[in-house]
């Protein structure tokens, strides 16, 4: 029986951010000091940006849904997709994977929708979607969307991506709560700590006497919330935490 601070742990919440997709190649937030064509990426990602310019923002998610495709999950997604496997075979055992990534990795890598609950999380949309802001439909998308392609739906040219912009409301945040009142772990992984609420998920668990962990290159800015903190690369440092 796993345990931590002498607890049995039976429920996980896995917390992933950009650094987990980064050895995959693609680009983190704060990488080129949080800098995409000189435009902080707090400036791109908003809706009052996409008010404004349209085909700055489509050029950026373009760019990204491209650097998506080429990507695949590398050995930390393997490792998560592993656990999951195994962890969920237990009895009374739950694992959660919330990711702040748009890209599909995670399901690559093999982690399955389990029939019953949602197993992957994305709090803040995906890439390979786009948003009708016609019709509100969401068809699956790879093309560029700056070529201003008609909703499949509805005909009307009114497709944006479908990610969670900064002053918008992130999905699935009381499934999130939920799962979180009810873990005794919460590991993050690969995300800087620097955007809420998924930033303030490690007070929450603590406030809630959950045990914390940390995974990623560096100390986060949230690096002092959790109980203890592994700084390396995903690659390695979450197989070795699975294994
Ligand atoms: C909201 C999707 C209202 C789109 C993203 C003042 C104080 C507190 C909050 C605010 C404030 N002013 C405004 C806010 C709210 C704001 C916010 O937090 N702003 C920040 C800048 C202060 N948040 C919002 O607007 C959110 N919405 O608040 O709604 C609300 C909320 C609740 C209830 C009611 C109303 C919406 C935020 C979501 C924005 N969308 N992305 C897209 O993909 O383009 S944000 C984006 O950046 C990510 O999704 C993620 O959330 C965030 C941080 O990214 P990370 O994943 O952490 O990546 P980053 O590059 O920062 O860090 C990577 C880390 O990996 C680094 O630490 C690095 O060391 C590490 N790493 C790198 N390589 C590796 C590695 N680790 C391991 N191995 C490696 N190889």
């Amino acid at each position: 029986m796993a345990t931590i601070r002498n607890r049995p742990i039976r429920n996980i919440v896995l917390l992933t951010g950009a650094g987990i997709s980064a050895e995959s190649g693609i680009g983190t937030f704060r990488d080129n000091n949080g800098l995409w064509e000189q435009h902080r990426v707090e400036d791109v990602a908003t809706p009052e940006a996409f008010a404004r310019d349209p085909d700055l923002v489509h050029r950026f998610y373009d760019m990204r849904r491209a650097a998506i495709q080429q990507a695949l999950p590398n050995a930390a997604h393997d490792a998560l997709a592993r656990l999951e496997c195994e962890w969920t075979k237990r009895d009374g055992h739950d694992l959660l994977i919330v990711t702040q990534n748009v890209d599909d990795l995670h399901e690559r890598a093999g982690v399955q929708f389990g029939l019953e609950k949602t197993r992957v999380l994305h709090m803040h949309g995906q890439h390979l979607t786009a948003w009708c802001t016609a019709c509100d439909a969401r068809p699956v998308w790879r093309d560029p969307l700056s070529d201003r392609p008609p909703c499949p739906e509805c005909g009307v040219s009114a497709l944006r991506p479908d990610v969670v912009w900064f002053g918008e409301m992130p999905y699935e945040m009381e499934r999130i709560y939920d799962a979180l009142r009810a873990a005794d772990l919460f590991v993050s992984i690969g995300t800087s700590g620097a955007v809420y609420p998924a930033a303030g998920f490690v007070r929450d668990a603590r406030a809630l006497g959950v045990a914390t962990l940390e995974l990623n290159m560096e100390p986060s800015q949230g690096s002092d919330w959790f109980d203890e903190a592994r700084h390396g690369p995903a690659t390695q440092l979450v197989p070795q935490w699975v294994e």
